[in-house]
């Protein structure tokens, strides 16, 4: 049973989301009194309480979302929280909902062909996905033991990966240069150092043990260890070809998973930190100019009429530079893979005729 001094902590932070007038996350939304009550003496098998789902989301009122699992028990432990977060989120995926097997598209790719072949609008394309290992919490379960132990595993596997275009080199944080990574962050490879959002949900703890970067020589297969998820396998490249990013996506997720059991649900498909990610974990965007569009009030209004999400040209919480824009599905749960990239093609090439048609 979660301890006194918890309880009192998510009574406070239960008031202190009340009285946020201006917050509009998830968390605000669906914590109601009747939530906190029934979950605030639960304690999950490794130590995990309501308090470590919602720490994040209390300190940071700007959150979209505002919770994290921190283990994979607390999406059904505490799922009177994450249950209807998970189905306003991801277009309505209920509680009675299973996540459909995997389709990573084999044979598919050729559905879709280059978004942008005169290359007038889309920088780039990227696809990833997260992956967690069987057998180990999310991070602020995670010992410094637990970081190097998963670091020298999937270090082993990406040393044997010998397919000639995916093969690469490891690199960790540990050791890297600051000049090194703020390259790596800046050309869009690696992840962002000191994210607020993931600190106050004490997913930050040891860093940089076991944190690190694999990519190939290209930068085209990559793979983040230990940042948010256990692993984040990313397939990107110059231009609008997003058939090309998806197989490649597919044959390294294939040769890892051959390497590596993942923690995958029934219902909620493969695991991951954030409730955001649950399902194919996929989210395949464009980095896309649409100056005309963009610059409407109704951009975003037709961006979540698409299922399409808009970030920033650093990631999340991030803004966008010279009118270019990140652009990716939202949902990742309830549609396979192959569905979650076709949502980004599909709406991102009635964008293009949009900006195309625009006076
Ligand atoms: P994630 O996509 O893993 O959820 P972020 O939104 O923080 O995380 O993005 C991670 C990095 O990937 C950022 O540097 C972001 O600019 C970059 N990125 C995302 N989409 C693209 C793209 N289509 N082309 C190039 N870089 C991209
Ligand atoms: C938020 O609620 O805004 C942050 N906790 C991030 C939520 C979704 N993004 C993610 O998982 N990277």
């Amino acid at each position: 049973m979660a301890d006194a001094e918890t309880q009192k902590k998510l009574e406070a932070g239960f008031q202190k989301l009340q009285d946020a007038k201006d917050c509009h996350s998830l968390l605000k939304k669906h914590f109601t009194k009747e939530v906190l009550d029934a979950c605030k003496g639960r304690k999950t098998k490794l130590g995990a309480t309501l308090l470590d789902v919602v720490q994040s989301g209390v300190a940071n009122l700007d959150s979209g979302v505002g919770v994290y699992a921190p283990d994979a028990e607390s999406y059904t432990l505490f799922k009177e929280l994450f249950n209807p977060i998970i189905q306003e989120y991801h277009n309505g995926f209920g509680p009675e909902q299973k996540q459909p097997a995997t389709d990573l598209g084999d044979g598919k790719t050729g559905q879709l062909p280059d978004l942008d072949p005169e290359g007038k609008y889309i920088q780039s394309t990227r696809i990833r996905c997260g992956r967690s290992l069987a057998g180990y919490p999310f991070n602020p379960c995670l010992t410094e033991a637990n970081y190097k132990e998963m670091e020298g595993k999937v270090k082993k596997i990406f040393d044997e990966i010998n397919d000639p275009e995916l093969q690469g080199t490891y690199y960790p944080l540990t050791g890297m240069s600051k000049e090194v990574q703020n390259q790596l962050i800046a050309d869009h490879f690696l992840f962002k150092e000191g994210d607020r959002f993931l600190q106050e949900a004490n997913a930050c703890r040891y860093w940089p043990t076991g944190r690190g970067i694999f990519h190939n020589k290209n930068k085209t297969f990559l793979v983040w260890a230990n940042e948010e998820d256990h692993l984040r396998i990313i397939s990107m490249q110059s231009g609008g070809n997003v058939g090309e990013v998806l197989a490649r996506l597919n044959k390294g997720v294939k040769i890892i998973e051959s390497k590596a059991p993942f923690s995958r649900d029934d219902r909620l498909g493969f695991l991951t930190f954030c409730p955001s990610n649950l399902g194919t974990t996929v989210r395949a965007s464009v980095h896309i100019a649409l100056p005309k569009i963009a610059a409407k009030p109704d951009f975003k209004s037709i961006c979540d009429g698409l299922k399409l999400q808009i970030r920033g040209i650093h990631g999340e919480h991030s803004e966008s530079v010279g009118g270019v824009y990140d652009i990716s599905n939202k949902a990742r749960l309830g549609l396979t893979e192959f569905e979650a990239v076709k949502q980004m093609y599909d709406g991102v090439k009635k964008l293009i005729e949009l900006e195309k048609a625009a006076g």
